[in-house]
């Protein structure tokens, strides 16, 4: 069921305690930790503790949940210092989605190109 814990969902696990990850900072409902496959000098992942697929059923079904993901992303961004950074939520396979529980992506430290890949 949404929002439930997942028992085959890695970021749920991370959110529990359960699989070790570098945690950066914790919130009642989020999780910020660095990513095992950094593609910026700065790579960190937003979690919402609760689980949904993606960030379309987070903001649909909880939205204040997604809205403390967004507000996080701030604080995360703040406390390594940058000045630019990308916020991206991967929605979906086709746009590069591998872990199937909401993750912003906070990528800085380098310039940026655009349109994205
Ligand atoms: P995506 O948007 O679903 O593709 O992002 C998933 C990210 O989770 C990706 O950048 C992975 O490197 C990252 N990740 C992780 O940090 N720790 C893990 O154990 C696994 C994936 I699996």
């Amino acid at each position: 069921m949404a929002g439930e814990p997942q028992n085959d969902c890695l970021f749920c696990k991370i959110a529990a305690g359960h699989i070790p990850a570098t945690i950066v900072r914790e919130t009642e409902t989020t999780v910020a930790f660095r990513d095992i496959n950094p593609q910026a000098p700065t790579h960190i992942l937003v979690i919402p503790k609760v689980h949904y697929e993606n960030a379309a059923t987070l903001a649909a079904e909880a939205p204040q949940a997604a809205a403390d993901v967004l507000r996080e992303t701030a604080e995360v961004a703040a406390g390594e210092k940058l000045d630019s950074y990308r916020i991206v939520f991967n929605t979906g396979s086709g746009a590069g989605q591998t872990v199937f529980h909401a993750h912003a992506h906070i990528l800085g430290g380098r310039g940026m190109q655009w349109p994205p890949g």
